[in-house]
C-alpha cells in the first residue's frame, strides 16, 4: 500500500512513522508513505494555503488551489470520478464518520492507495471534499487542533492490518476469543510486587482454567466501561 499525507505541517511526521510496527511495515516494502507540505503546492508568491472566510466570522479557512494541486500529483487527477481503481482520498476532520475498526480493515483489506488531507484552521473550502474527496473522517467525539494527530492515528491502524506487516509473536492477537472486548488484565514477574499478589489462577499451570478467567475478565472489564461494544455498537474491534 502507498500512502500519501499532505499537511501544512509535514515536519509533525519527522519520527513519528518511524518505530515498531510501521517502521519494519516500510522496512519491509508492505507499505511506502509519503508526507507532502500542502504549502509546497501554492503558486501565489505568499506561497498562501489560507484565507478569510467568505461570510465573515473568526479564523481562517484553507483555500483549495494549493490542495487541488497537490491531490493532482500524488494521484494524477484531480477528478474523483477519475482516480485509479484501489485509490481513496479522505479528509481528516471533526464532520467525519467516527473512526472504527471496521473502517481500518476495509481500508487495509481493499485500497492499494490511501491520501490523507489533514486539516486546520477553521476548517477546507468545501470545494475540496465536493470535488476530491470520497470520505470525512473523525477519530473520535473531542477537539484536536488539526488533522495530523488524527492522520497518525489512522494510518497506525490501517498499517498494522497489511499482510505480513505483524511478527508470528504477535499475530495471534488478531483472532483469538477476545474480538470484539476489551483486553483481560496482563502480569508478569515478580509473582508479589510491593505487597500486590498476582492472581493465583495465572501461576497454577492449568491453562483451560487460565483461558475461563481470561475470557471472564475481559467480558467484565467491557461490560463495566463499554457496555457498547457487547451490544455491537462499536464494529469489529
Ligand atoms: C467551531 C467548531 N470547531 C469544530 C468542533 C472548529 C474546529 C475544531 C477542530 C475546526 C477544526 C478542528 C481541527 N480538528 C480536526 O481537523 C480533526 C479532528 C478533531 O478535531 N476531532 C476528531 N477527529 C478529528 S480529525 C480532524
Amino acid at each position: 500500500m502507498k500512502i500519501d499525507v499532505l499537511t501544512i505541517f509535514p515536519e509533525f511526521f519527522e519520527k513519528v512513522f518511524d518505530f515498531g510496527i510501521i517502521r519494519r511495515a516500510k522496512l519491509a516494502g508492505i507499505v511506502e508513505i509519503n508526507v507532502h507540505d500542502i504549502r509546497e503546492f501554492a503558486t501565489d508568491k505568499h506561497k498562501m494555503v489560507d484565507d478569510r472566510p467568505f461570510g465573515g466570522g473568526d479564523g481562517m479557512v484553507m483555500k483549495p488551489e494549493p490542495i487541488f494541486a497537490a491531490i493532482e500529483a500524488v494521484v494524477g487527477t484531480s477528478e474523483r470520478d477519475n482516480y485509479p481503481a484501489g485509490t481513496s482520498v479522505v479528509m481528516l476532520s471533526p464532520q467525519g464518520r467516527p473512526f472504527k475498526q471496521a473502517a481500518a480493515k476495509e481500508i487495509a483489506g481493499e485500497l492499494t492507495h490511501l491520501v490523507l488531507i489533514c486539516g486546520r484552521y477553521e476548517g477546507v473550502d468545501e470545494r475540496v471534499n465536493d470535488a476530491l474527496v470520497n470520505a470525512e473522517i473523525s477519530i473520535g467525539d473531542y477537539v484536536i487542533s488539526g488533522g495530523e494527530p488524527a492522520a497518525v492515528v489512522v494510518v497506525d491502524s490501517i498499517v498494522r492490518l497489511l499482510p505480513g506487516a505483524l511478527g508470528s509473536d504477535t499475530s495471534a492477537e488478531n483472532d483469538s476469543f477476545s474480538d470484539g472486548l476489551l483486553d483481560c488484565p496482563h502480569y508478569t514477574r515478580p509473582a508479589e510486587f510491593r505487597g500486590m499478589k498476582v492472581p493465583d489462577v495465572l501461576l497454577n499451570g492449568n491453562h483451560a482454567e487460565i483461558e475461563k478467567w481470561r475470557a471472564s475478565k475481559a467480558l467484565e472489564k467491557t461490560r463495566s466501561i463499554r457496555e457498547d461494544l457487547l451490544k455491537g455498537e462499536n464494529g469489529d474491534m
